[in-house]
């Protein structure tokens, strides 16, 4: 989104912050109120649906697989933007290596341990800056928000990106999940300012 002037270096300008937003120094934390606290013996996420290889991971195995940092800005369609977000965890493309999408996988559904849900194009996850996140600032993700994992997808509105995540199905129609059902966009491109449908 950032302008090129040929010759020059690349750098961050205002432009950074996309339309109607503005910048936040703390964190907020939003959520339907109910945090759930799982341990990570109760902890297990599952990937299902169109998928050749479901699989159910365990708090151990995810953390088995390869582990990737990115830092990106994260937009709440409330208006707030917070910048340089340093999470950790394992790439949707790396999980998507593992359980294979079929042929006819089109979307995905997000469930939640707090019931929430939301839904996605699978295209979105190939994309080298969304993450499965355990970590946030070098630390655990706190249950506040969103531990033990969650689902980061920077380039959307941040009610796309799952707190608490439990399960991951694979579809091959598009399913809206909680705010999308109550009118929030399905497209939630903070650039277009895609903030309800
Ligand atoms: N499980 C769950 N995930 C959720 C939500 C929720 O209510 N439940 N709210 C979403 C919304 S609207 C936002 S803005 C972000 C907020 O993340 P934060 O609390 O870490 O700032 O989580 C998203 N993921
Ligand atoms: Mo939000």
């Amino acid at each position: 989104m950032r302008a090129k002037l040929s010759g020059r270096p690349e750098v961050r300008s205002e432009d950074r912050l996309p339309p109607g937003q503005h910048l936040t120094t703390g964190f907020p934390v939003l959520d339907l109120g109910i945090k759930p606290k799982i341990s990570h013996d109760d902890w297990a996420l599952e990937f299902g649906g169109e998928v050749e290889s479901p699989v159910t991971l365990t708090w151990d195995a995810l953390n088995q697989l390869p582990q990737s940092r990115d830092t990106s800005d994260f937009h709440c369609v409330t208006t707030w933007s917070k910048f340089d977000c340093e999470w950790s965890g394992v790439t949707f493309t790396d999980l998507l290596d593992l359980v294979k999408p079929t042929a006819a996988a089109s979307h995905v559904l997000y469930t939640a341990y707090d019931g929430y849900t939301t839904n996605t194009p699978l295209e979105v996850l190939y994309d080298s800056d969304v993450l499965l996140a355990t970590g946030f600032g070098g630390e655990p993700i706190t249950t506040e928000h969103g531990g033990p994992a969650r689902v980061i997808i920077p380039k959307l509105y941040a009610w796309k990106g799952a707190k608490f995540v439990k399960k991951i199905e694979f579809l091959a129609e598009d399913e809206l999940g909680y705010w999308e059902k109550r009118g929030y966009s399905n497209t939630a491109d903070p650039w277009m300012e895609d903030r309800f449908s």
